[in-house]
């Protein structure tokens, strides 16, 4: 796997370097607004330490992430009046990752409204 790179965008983010929609903020945690959102809603929950993904991550940040993680997910279902809440977490590029920071992807869902691709 190939090393963190410290100049990826969502650290950029991170360092303010970058204007998210930030809508949500912990000691270790932020979410922002997805900028090409697959539904109406989509966030994406970064942790401010760096790993390049899920595979290298500190396995101790872990459970006070997956936290952040539930956390926001009710609080989007219930701000965007949804019927459920789609989570995903890509490691590199073959599986989908576009972005070299870990994140986990929250999408509100709404009955009959498929993903954007
Ligand atoms: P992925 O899991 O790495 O494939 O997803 C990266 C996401 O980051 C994707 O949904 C993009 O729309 C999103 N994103 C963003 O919100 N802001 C940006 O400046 C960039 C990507 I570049």
């Amino acid at each position: 796997m190939s090393a963190y790179d410290t100049n990826n965008i969502f650290a950029k983010i991170l360092r303010g370097e970058i204007p998210s929609h930030r809508v949500y903020e912990d000691d270790a945690t932020i979410a922002f607004m997805d900028v090409m959102p697959q539904a109406e809603g989509h966030m994406l929950v970064v942790p401010k330490a760096p790993s390049r993904n899920l595979l290298d991550a500190d396995a101790a940040s872990l459970p006070a992430l997956i936290a952040a993680v539930q956390k926001i997910a009710v609080a989007a279902k219930e701000a965007f009046d949804a019927d459920g809440v789609t989570i995903m977490q890509f490691n590199e590029a073959p599986a989908g990752q576009s972005v070299f920071h870990l994140h986990f992807h929250v999408i509100p869902r709404r009955d009959g409204v498929p993903l954007k691709p």
